[in-house]
Order: structure tokens, then sequence, then C-alpha cells
């Protein structure tokens, strides 16, 4: 019997996304570069659904009916490209090699290039929600041709989870746009946790709560507009004891210092490249980056004091009696930020769409981002439903129920960022949010200045609010202004 599909790779991710198809009912052929990932597969779980083992690249290609559908679940970067290499001349014309890995999308659309002049198709597939995710069902997020997603498509729709009977997986765009849309989201992902992670700052060290008490708030927090898998399991990790020792919480014990992978970093490494300001995101980035300078931190202990806020009221704790305004404050600056960072998002998709021609439906992504991946939230929904209402929308922060809350937010989001200053807890995602929203509603920005000194020091000109044209002025002349 010929199988439907192929998976190469299986480590956690793609041993999941196998099962997950062959328990669809698939016809699944199996293979990975070293024969025990498949043999383990066999043996523990190939009574889930029919699988064909491959012991070779050439046995696992002729296990498949055509034209075949392969998806490769391996190591993103140099691993990806051995397994291209090594399968692409084994492969026919009209056969789809699918990437199923964390692939950059600039990696992804040279090797769509490549492929597709051999006739292949190569689709490259954002997959989110991690080991659990592949098994149970994802947030599938599909690149390449249409020709490869009319195959491809049923079969993501199948394993991918559903929320209201829509399917997490639908067509992103072609060549690198999958992966694109996955990074972004890994980006808002490293964003949304920086807020959670600031917001339980202000609470534990401004107001002196216990993270069990903590736990509680964000329990509470749960059931209204914050309602996510983030928000949930914050909850669980604030709550949990150190498995260790009696009476002392696991956040306490566990070392102070975030690392990544890369997608958040490749997502502003991008965002700079096309001029998209996503500050939530890249705020996020640069604080694991400091959090990781463990030598800096210890150095600067002893040299650099805070600001003299020991007594509670002090300016540095709030005092009891406004605690729970506090934390009403709190919650309203999270979700403020979080509006911010995802609206960032969506204006970093609609720029990359419009970069590479890609065509991607925002609101086609929040719906699939509203189960099986990280960020998914009910939020998602207020998004999906903004671009229903204008799919042209200029900026997220502009449809009226976001706009409704931020400024509904706005006076808490301002006392929190000040309480954060004074207290000498850094919110560098609160703050610079708020900087952002800022910006972008005032009338007249500072920018009037910068390109004034541009035109003095460098002569790069400058446009005028009242006439067309480029100026400059003579600067060390006689102080005229000339049109060029
Ligand atoms: P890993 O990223 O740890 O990769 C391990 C797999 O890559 C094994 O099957 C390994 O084969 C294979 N491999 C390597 Br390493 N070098 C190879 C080579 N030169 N030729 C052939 N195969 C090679 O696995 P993972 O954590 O399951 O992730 C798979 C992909 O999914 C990655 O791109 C990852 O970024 C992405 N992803 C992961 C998650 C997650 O939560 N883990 C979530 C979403 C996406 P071997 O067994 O012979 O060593």
């Amino acid at each position: 019997q010929k199988a439907q599909i192929g998976v190469t790779g299986l480590a956690v991710m793609g041993r999941n996304l196998a099962r997950n198809i062959a328990r669809h009912g698939y016809v699944t052929a199996v293979h990975n570069r070293t024969d025990a990932k498949t043999k383990a597969l066999i043996s523990e779980f190939g009574d889930e659904g029919t699988f064909v083992p491959g012991y070779s690249a050439q046995e696992f290609v002729d296990s498949l009916e055509s034209p075949r559908t392969i998806i490769i679940m391996v190591k993103a970067g140099g691993p990806t490209d051995a397994v291209i290499d090594e399968l692409a001349p084994l492969l026919s014309e009209g056969d789809i090699l699918v990437d199923g890995g964390n692939a950059h999308f600039l990696d992804t659309r040279r090797r769509e290039a490549a492929l597709r002049e051999k006739g292949i198709h190569f689709a490259g597939v954002g997959v989110s929600g991690g080991e659990e995710g592949a098994l149970l069902g994802p947030s599938i997020m599909p690149g390449g041709s249409e020709h490869a997603y009319a195959k491809l498509g049923p079969i993501l729709a199948d394993i991918a989870v559903s929320v209201d009977g829509t399917p997490c997986s639908t067509h992103v765009g072609p060549d690198g746009a999958g992966h694109f849309v996955k990074m972004v989201h890994n980006g808002i992902e490293y964003a949304d946790m920086q807020l959670i992670a600031e917001a339980y700052d202000l609470l534990r060290h401004g107001l002196g709560r216990t993270p069990k008490q903590l736990a509680e708030v964000f329990t509470t927090w749960n059931s209204g507009d914050l309602e996510s898998f983030l928000i949930e399991i914050t909850a669980r990790v604030l709550a949990k004891d150190d498995p260790t020792q009696e009476g002392v919480a696991l956040v306490d014990v566990v070392l102070d210092e975030a690392e990544q992978k890369g997608t958040g970093r490749w997502t502003v490494q991008t965002a700079l490249d096309l001029g998209t300001p996503v500050s939530g995101i890249a705020e996020a980035v640069f604080a694991r980056a400091l959090s990781g300078h463990a030598e800096q931190r210890k150095a600067a202990q002893p040299v650099l004091p805070g600001p003299d806020a020991g007594a509670e009221g002090s300016g540095g704790f709030v005092a009891e009696a406004d605690a729970e305004q506090f934390i009403d404050d709190v919650r309203a600056a999270l979700y403020a930020s979080k509006v911010v960072a995802y609206a960032q998002g969506f204006d970093m998709i609609r720029a990359g769409s419009l970069e590479y021609g890609w065509g991607i439906d925002p609101g086609a992504m929040a719906t699939i981002w509203r189960g099986g991946c990280i960020i998914r939230a009910k939020f998602l929904d207020r998004i999906k439903d903004a671009y229903a209402k204008n799919a042209e929308l200029p900026s997220l922060l502009l449809d009226p129920y976001f706009a409704d809350a931020v400024v509904q937010g706005q006076e808490a989001w301002r006392r929190v960022v000040v309480h954060s200053v004074n207290a000498g807890i850094p919110a560098p995602g609160f703050s610079s949010s708020l900087a952002y929203y800022d910006g972008l509603r005032r009338e007249r920005s500072s920018a009037a200045l910068v390109q004034g000194l541009r035109d003095l020091f460098g002569a790069h000109t400058y446009k005028r609010t009242d006439r067309d044209g480029s100026f400059h002025v003579e600067w060390s002349g006689d102080g005229s202004e000339t049109q060029s």
C-alpha cells in the first residue's frame, strides 16, 4: 500500500505531526536520518494508524503515491537544506515538498525558487503550538503555490485545531508568506509574554503581592478581555511551588535570564528592513537580551542604586488602600499595551505582504491564531471582526473597538508607567507602547526638528507643510531657503 503523505524528521514535532496525520486516516510514510526514531515511532505508536516506515531516503520516497507530498520537520537552517538536497534528486516533477520547521522566510523564498526550476512545489508552512499542538491540533500557516495548497490544504485543515467549526489553517500566500506570518506570530508572542512579565513585576515588587496571590489575580483576569492561553498559564506558573522545597515559589528559584531561539530577533530584524515600528516586540527581544547579561547586571547592582522607594506610599510601593485601583490599572495597562503590540504585528504583516506581493488577508491570520497556537486568545475574534468590517484598516488601533480599548485604558496606562518609573521597576513594554500611542495620535511630531538637523549637517533637504517640493537652507551662506 502506497502512502498518501510522508513525514521526515521524527523528533518531538515531526513524530507528533505524523501521528496526528495517521490518526486522521491518512496512510503516512515516516522517515528520520537515524533509524532509531523511526523504529521507536512504529513500536510505540504504530497502532494509532497506518504508518509506512522508510529506512533510507530512497525507500521513503518510493513508498509514496505520485505526485508525492512530503513534510520535512527537521532543525531549521542547514539541516533543512541537507534534507532537501538529499530528497530533491529522488523526486519527480509535480511532487510537493513541505517545510514545517521554523525556517526564515527568506530561506523559504530561496528554496522555493530553486525547487520551482526543477518542477517541484515547495511549500513553507508555519506550525505553531509546540509538541502538544502538533499531536492534538496545531495552528497552521501554510505558504506556497495555489497548486500545492489545493492538495495540501485539506490535509492541513484536518489535522489543525478548529475553533467554532473553522480550522486554524488557511492559505497565507505564495513562497515565504507562511513562514513570515509564523515569524510575526512568534514576535507577538515575545511581546505578549514581556507585557505579562512586566505586569507581574509591578504587582510583585510595586505592591508586594506573593506569587500565589498573583496567580489568583491572573486567574481573574483570564475571564475578561485578557482571556488567553498565556494568561491562563501565567496563573499556573505563579501558583507552582518549587518541587524540591516546600513553601518556595517556583518562580523564585528559576534563573532570571530569558533565552531565545531566534524568531523574535528575526521579526525585529525584518521589521527594521521593512521600516515598520514593532517597538513592543523589539523591547521584548532587548529585555531578554538584557536579562542574559548576567555579568553586567551583577556589576551594576552595587553601583547603580534605584530611587529611594523604601516605605509604603513613598512613591515606590503602592499604599494598601490604593491596591485594588493599582491592580486594575495594571490590568488596563496590560490590555492597552497588548493591543498596541498586536496592532504593530499586523502592520508588519501588511508591510511584508506589500513588499513581497503576497496578498495576505490579515483577518484570516487572526482567525487561524484563535486556536492551537501560543497566542490563542478570545481577543483574536475582535481582530478578525475588525478586518471583516474594514479590510483596509490602516491600523488596528483605529477600529472602533480597539480605539475605545486604548482610549479608555489610557489614564490607567499613564499612571502605571509613571509608577514604574518612580518605583524603578522597568516596564519597557508598557512605556514604549504608550509612547507609540502618543506618537501615532499627535498632530505634529518632533521629526520636524530631526529634518531641520539633517538639512543643516548634511543638506538632506526637508519638505514644507505649506508648499510642495524639497527645500534647503543655505546654513553656511546667507541663511536663505532654496528649492530643489
Ligand atoms: P529539532 O529542531 O530538535 O530537530 C531534530 C530533527 O532534525 C531530528 O529528526 C534530526 O535527525 C533532524 N536532523 C538534524 Br538536527 N540534522 C539533520 C540533517 N543534517 N539531516 C537530516 N536530519 C537532520 O526537532 P523539533 O524540536 O521536533 O523541531 C522540528 C522543527 O519544528 C524545527 O524546525 C523547529 O524549529 C520547529 N518547531 C518546533 C517547535 C517546538 O515546540 N519544538 C514548535 C514549532 C516549530 P536525527 O534524529 O537523526 O538527529
